[in-house]
């Protein structure tokens, strides 16, 4: 109850920041960044966001903070070479918020940033409602040339309809299903189907949680279009980027 009085005065305190992970197509080539907000609390320390963006959202103030984090996360991006993308993830109320595609163009607009350097990531949950508007929203977006991830997927409400309804660029394999890689068969057919499943629709595939060399070649043997994880960078702020960029080059 503390935090959650304390979220309200978080945005206009400056508590919050962003530390980007990278993303990158095998082997080894960085094609951009996924943007990861942080709450630093004065006295509890930082705070993950599965503990404060389900409290937000509950509390009216996602949208707020999704809008923070979009337009930082765009104005990092213009400093990055210039085919980097930028993934933000977007909560349920952010995309379900009157004018959200408005909001979006303007904030490209504003720090000057190309359409198609945005990725937005939505979850499954950010579709089961209001669907009708869920799709129109999605359709402005991809018109405008921004790119739209379908983020954790295999998980929660997995449901194959989205894909045939939604137009996703790209489907991001939950990590779930990359951690046994190695040892169980089941996780490799079900990845190896994946990545049929979204070739065959015209969409590119990401896998998330990858943490060690053998699931990396695994994952390019079998055709994944980008991979994130540990084993390829940690989510680093915003300063540690330039030096991250020189050692894998
Ligand atoms: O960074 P970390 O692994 O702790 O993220 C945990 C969860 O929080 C992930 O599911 C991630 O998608 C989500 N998350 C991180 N940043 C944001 C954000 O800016 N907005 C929303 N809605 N979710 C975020
Ligand atoms: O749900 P989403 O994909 O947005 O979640 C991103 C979260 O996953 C971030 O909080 C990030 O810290 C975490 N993450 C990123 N790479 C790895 C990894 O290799 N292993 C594990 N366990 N978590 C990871
Ligand atoms: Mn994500
Ligand atoms: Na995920």
């Amino acid at each position: 109850e503390m935090l959650r009085r304390s979220l309200r005065t978080a945005l206009r305190e400056n508590q919050f920041s962003i530390e980007y992970q990278p993303l990158v197509k095998p082997p080894f080539t960085i094609v951009g960044f996924e943007a990861l907000v942080r709450w630093r609390h004065p006295l509890v320390g930082i705070i993950p966001p599965n503990v404060f963006v389900p409290m937000a959202e509950s509390d009216g103030l996602m949208s707020e903070i999704g809008q923070w984090v979009l337009e930082q996360a765009c104005r990092q991006a213009t400093t990055w070479p210039s085919h980097f993308t930028v993934a933000v993830n977007l909560s349920p109320a952010q995309f379900l918020h009157d004018g959200f595609t408005d909001r979006v163009s303007q904030t490209l607009d504003m720090v000057g940033l190309r359409a198609d350097r945005l990725e937005l990531e939505v979850t499954e949950s950010v579709l089961l409602e209001k669907t009708t508007n869920n799709l129109d929203t999605l359709n402005t977006l991809n018109v405008l040339g921004i790119q739209i991830s379908l983020d954790d997927f295999g998980t929660y409400y997995s449901s194959l309809s989205y894909l045939k309804n939604f137009p996703f660029d790209t489907i991001k394999i939950d990590r779930y299903f990359i951690k046994d890689l190695e040892n169980d068969e089941k996780s490799q057919v079900i990845v190896r189907s994946i990545i049929a499943l979204a070739h065959g629709l015209g969409m590119a595939v990401t896998a998330e949680g990858v943490e060690t060399r053998a699931q990396a070649l695994w994952l390019e043997r079998e055709g994944c279009d980008r991979l994130q994880g540990y084993f390829l960078g940690v989510p680093m702020p915003p300063n540690a980027i330039d030096a991250y960029l020189r050692q894998s080059s």
